[in-house]
């Protein structure tokens, strides 16, 4: 017999939202009669609209023709790379800076391959638990301290005082940063000063961000950054991953891709002592431990990213903002105290001095509505909600009237 790889023990008991998913089929096994509706998981509703679906569609076509056939595509369609590059980073990449992926979630999870069990982290907090559950499993975390929290990861705490942007004073030096924006949970969304001063920090202390960018076609606000290299110097500190999922619906699909820009480094590459590049690196795992999105996926993002795949995104998520317009405006009718929910599709509600698996209970209980409880994104997460507004409009109505049977 082996043993079991023994950073698999240090997960904080089930990943959160399987969790969320348990408690409601057993509220559901045991209230039969209720109409239970979701504002819990961040999982899309709508369907693909037509000419992204025509994409797919057409994709899947090709694949029995022969002049369409294509197998194994590794790190992705060149057509595909070169117009994500152009749509979101005016072109500032080659495409072999550019890798497609099945999701933003596998990557994250990837990506710390690069730097292995002995890199420190720095995370949001709250902030999605891949970020952290993923350091746990490549060892980075180390153990659970008694007092709460990994050993190996600095949490950085987003509240109310600090207007959602952490204290950029609390990140170690040479160490991994996750940022969020559109921020999953909070809904906040860092502006250009706000990126710069990490931008700087990261320089400053020789770290790298990872930055998740998954929600940036939620930002209706010109003036709020939809990338961290709208930052001047992110390209040399800073890896993007970003996501079909949200905007083109496409969370069973599975399309996303990474930006690892070739300026980004490693510790030791000025002197010449590690001569090794981040971008090569990445590349030699892809090509190793991932051989690709599906090539029918890939057409339907090709279609995505034309005038009019990119007029179906605008109109995808103007309806989701338009659920997370009608959640808050329910939330505050009643005295709750929220953010976000106006540049992302997440609304994120105080409930001070609650616990917010409580909370959780209480609604579900109360209106038959499942969301999210702060606590499961981290400790700074106590005391808040996250409703998301992924949901059919009838239901997101219907749910925004029962809420007022929860007496806060
Ligand atoms: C439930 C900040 C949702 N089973 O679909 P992907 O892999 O391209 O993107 C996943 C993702 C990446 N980055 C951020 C995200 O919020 C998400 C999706 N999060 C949520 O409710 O928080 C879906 C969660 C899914 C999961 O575990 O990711």
């Amino acid at each position: 017999m082996i043993t079991r790889n023994p950073y698999i023990a240090n997960l904080k008991a089930g990943y959160l939202f399987p969790e969320i998913a348990k408690r409601r089929r057993e509220f559901a096994a045991s209230h039969p009669e209720a109409k239970i509706i979701s504002l819990g998981v961040g999982n899309t509703t709508e369907l693909i609209l037509p000419h992204i679906n025509e994409g797919l569609t057409e994709g899947a076509r090709r694949l029995g023709t022969a002049e369409g056939y294509s197998g194994y595509q590794d790190e992705g369609m060149a057509a595909l790379r070169e117009k994500i590059s152009s749509v979101f980073y005016k072109g500032k990449f080659g495409i072999d800076e550019i890798f497609i992926s099945d999701g933003a979630k596998c990557d994250i999870g990837r990506l710390q391959i690069l730097f292995g069990a002995g890199v420190k982290i720095a995370v949001q907090d709250p902030s999605y638990p891949v970020y952290v559950d993923g350091s746990v499993l490549t060892g980075a975390a180390g153990g659970w301290e008694s007092g709460g929290g990994y050993a190996g990861i600095t949490y950085l705490p987003c509240t109310a005082e600090n207007n959602f942007f952490p204290n950029l004073d609390l990140i170690p030096r040479s160490c991994l940063i996750y940022f969020c924006s559109p921020n999953n949970p909070t809904g906040a969304v860092a502006d250009r000063a706000q990126l710069a001063s990490l931008v700087k920090a990261a320089i400053d202390k020789q770290c790298i961000i990872i930055f998740d960018a998954a929600y940036s076609e939620f930002i209706r606000d010109s003036l709020l950054p939809k990338t961290i290299y709208e930052i001047d110097k992110a390209e040399t500190c800073a890896i993007e991953v970003n996501s079909f999922s949200k905007p083109a619906g496409f969370t069973g699909v599975r399309l996303g891709w990474s930006v690892v820009p070739k300026a980004v480094k490693y510790a030791g590459s000025e002197s010449g002592e590690a001569a090794f590049s981040v971008n090569a690196d990445w590349s030699r795992i892809a090509g190793t431990i991932f051989n690709g999105a599906s090539n029918i996926a890939q057409a339907g993002g090709l279609a995505a990213l034309d005038e009019t795949g990119l007029k179906e995104i605008r109109e995808l998520t103007d309806f989701y903002l338009g659920n997370a317009k009608l959640i808050r405006d329910a939330l505050v009718k009643l005295g709750i105290k929220c953010i976000g929910g106006d540049n992302s599709p997440y609304i994120w509600a105080h409930f001070p001095g609650r616990d917010s698996w409580e909370v959780f209970a209480e609604i579900l209980e109360k209106c038959h509505v499942v969301t999210t409880p702060g606590a499961g994104f981290g400790p700074a997460g106590q005391g808040f909600i996250r409703f998301s507004a992924f949901g059919h409009r009838a239901d997101v109505e219907e749910a925004c009237g029962r809420l007022r049977n929860f007496v806060f």
